[in-house]
């Protein structure tokens, strides 16, 4: 299968690479893209060379599949131009996610809801797709009234430019930032733009794309986003109000049981799920579970998962599997 892989000189994009490789997806030809500055270099894959070419180049060449990872502004101006070649387009970026012609898919939650017809995907936000993973089998077991989400998000989310502002913080060199304010011992309550109901946009992400991966928009979701100077991946503290009254064991077997879930949940040997256990792993790991003692039908967790995989990624080459899997591609 030739696969183009778009912003692949980018944090995801290598992650993309580094995915496709170890799930063994069936790629015969690479064709890595990027911005014209970047046109002519090469990428290395399964220990090969590709050279890197810009998008109308990438069209031309005609891949089954082609995995964006270029940010809203390049999804919106070529994926179009990819779908309308043929060419089915999974997108990282948020450019498509709430547009009610396309289906927005975190494969065990939804997968189902694809058709061939669809040729752009949209890959959900990193911090929303961990917390459906384990949301769905409790909402078909206990139907979620109300989520209450506060995240401590790793600055790999940002991506490289956010990366090199840590590491230059613990060094003590100046360099360019990628935040408004210094981020090492340092947490900033600000995920992207806020918008006028004082929500911030990665907030109204995980209200709203919620919703739409779960195809119910009675779940109510309050979210607080928030950057952290950690790089393993995201973390949820997680607080789900059912309709009907669950038992506290019975509930962890459900997750026990999720495919892409691991429960580390065990207080008395302080074991819980961290970002830097979580780091590099495809699963969503998931502990702290206890009662809300203040409100009934209530449970707390905690949430943790490799944003770059399981959040971006995994998640985008899983969907190129299912689809591959139906001999859509
Ligand atoms: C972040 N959600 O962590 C973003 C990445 N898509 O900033």
């Amino acid at each position: 299968m030739k696969v183009a892989v778009v912003g692949a000189t980018g944090l995801v994009g290598s992650k993309m690479l580094q995915v496709l490789t170890e799930r063994n997806f069936p790629v015969t030809e690479l064709i890595p893209v990027a911005s014209e500055k970047s046109v002519g270099k090469e990428v290395t894959f399964k220990g090969k060379t590709w050279k890197v070419v810009n998008a109308a180049t990438a069209i031309a060449m005609k891949p089954n599949v082609a995995i964006f990872s270029a940010g809203g502004g390049t999804s919106l101006e070529w994926a179009p131009k990819f779908a309308e070649a043929g060419i089915t387009v999974i997108d990282n970026s948020s450019a498509w996610r709430m547009d009610p012609s396309k289906k927005l898919v975190v494969p065990e939650v939804n997968g189902d809801a694809i058709t061939q017809d669809d040729k752009i995907i949209a890959n959900p936000n990193c911090s929303t797709i961990q917390m459906v993973l384990v949301l769905k089998p409790l909402h078909e077991k206990y139907k979620i009234k109300r989520v209450v989400v506060s995240t401590y998000q790793s600055v790999t989310g940002t991506g490289v430019k956010a990366v090199t502002q840590l590491m230059n913080e613990r060094q003590g060199i100046s360099g360019e930032m990628a935040y408004a304010y210094p981020i090492d011992l340092n947490v900033i309550p600000q995920i992207d733009v806020f918008l006028d109901n004082g929500y911030t946009k990665e907030e109204m992400k995980m209200v709203n794309e919620t919703k739409k991966i779960m195809r119910d928009d009675s779940i109510l979701v309050t979210a607080t986003t928030v950057r952290i100077p950690v790089m393993g991946g995201h973390s949820e503290s997680v607080n789900i109000e059912f309709e009907n009254e669950y038992d506290v064991k019975e509930l962890r077997g459900l997750l026990e049981q999720t495919p892409g879930v691991i429960v580390v949940d065990d207080p008395s040997k302080a074991q819980y799920p961290m970002p830097k256990d979580a780091h590099d792993k495809d699963e969503v790991f998931v502990g702290r579970i206890r009662r809300d003692e203040t409100q009934p039908k209530t449970v707390n967790m905690w949430i943790v998962a490799d944003n770059l995989r399981k959040g971006a990624a995994t998640n985008a080459v899983q969907i190129a599997e299912y689809l591959s899997g139906k001999n859509w591609l």
